[in-house]
């Protein structure tokens, strides 16, 4: 296995949603020892201690939650994640899904800059689709892929300047998609793989046709691992809970099969809240997600097709 230098940023992003306790995130993975399990794995490990947000002065809005806070995010992230993918493999142990607003626009910078194109693999419930015009919830963290990919309404953001393509999204683990990000989905090339097609095909078959599409265009890819992506029974500690979710062994083949890919280069892990863990097993399931992702395993063994 090829040794890598893994660049850790705690990302305590609360600002995404009403509901608070994702900013303990960053603490309870390296309370749970992701720094040792994936050093025991035989990787270099550099922890940065936790980013901060842009300087922000928050407004009152009627519909959108924490919208300047989030911007400030926005902008120090990115500006992490580019900094990380020069130096390693950044993972964001975070925070809510909205961190990937701006670990998503800094992987598209870095991907730009070195031109290789890149590509975006999002393990989650929801389709985090929306844009501030059409969330009825007005949390942003149901918004990261709507911006990447160029949707309006993003005022204030960043500039997107050059949007990712849908085709080089896949979004695995759907089962609760609000009815304009349905509707808008439809209309996109956006690769969107729901619970049925996981019950239907097993999830390696889907997952190892977008891991080909990724390594036949030589890219990068960054993943974006939503606690809600596990069902609730596993993984409790999310506050946005959806039954019918991926088993452990399903989350752990998609990481197996990651890891065999060689081809992830940077992931977010998000939406953990401690404070609805159970004896901290939501947050030791992730490290082992991760270690997964990085190369544990049982045995060796040829590779398969599916
Ligand atoms: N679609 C819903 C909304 O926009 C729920 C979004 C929940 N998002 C996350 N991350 N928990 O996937 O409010
Ligand atoms: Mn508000
Ligand atoms: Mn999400
Ligand atoms: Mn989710």
């Amino acid at each position: 296995m090829t040794a890598q230098t893994c660049i850790l940023y705690g990302a305590p992003v609360d600002s995404g949603k009403r509901r608070r306790g994702c900013l303990m995130g960053p603490d309870a993975y390296r309370t749970a020892g992701l720094a040792e399990a994936l050093e025991s794995l035989g990787h270099r490990i550099k922890d940065r201690g936790n980013v901060t947000p842009a300087a922000y002065e928050a407004k009152p809005h009627s519909r959108l939650h924490a919208l300047e806070e989030t911007i400030g995010w926005t902008e120090a992230l990115a500006e992490a994640a580019q900094a990380g993918l020069q130096d390693g493999l950044p993972i964001f142990l975070g925070g809510d899904h909205a961190l990937a607003l701006g670990t998503v626009l800094g992987a598209m910078r870095h991907a730009q800059a070195v031109n290789r194109p890149l590509f975006v693999l999002w393990l989650d419930a929801h389709s985090d689709f929306h844009t501030p015009a059409t969330t009825d919830s007005g949390n942003l963290h149901g918004t990261p892929l709507g911006y990447v990919t160029g949707r309006p309404d993003f005022h204030g953001f960043p500039d997107v300047h050059t949007p990712l393509p849908q085709e080089n999204i896949a979004i695995v683990g759907l089962r609760s998609v609000d009815e304009a990000e349905r509707a808008a989905l439809q209309e996109t090339t956006i690769q969107r793989v729901d619970m049925r097609e996981i019950d239907e095909t097993g999830i390696a078959r889907p997952l190892a046709r977008f891991l080909d599409q990724v390594s036949a265009a030589g890219g990068m890819l960054h993943v974006s691992l939503d606690v809600d992506f596990l069902d609730p029974s596993v993984a409790p500690a999310v506050g946005t809970t959806v039954p019918g979710g991926a088993t452990i062994r399903e989350a752990h083949l998609v990481m197996e099969m990651l890891h065999d890919s060689g081809l992830m280069t940077s992931l977010d892990l998000v939406e953990l809240n401690p404070f609805l863990d159970e004896r901290g097993r939501t947050a030791q399931l992730m490290v082992d997600l991760a270690a997964s992702a990085l190369g544990r395993r049982v045995f060796d063994r040829p590779t398969r097709a599916y």
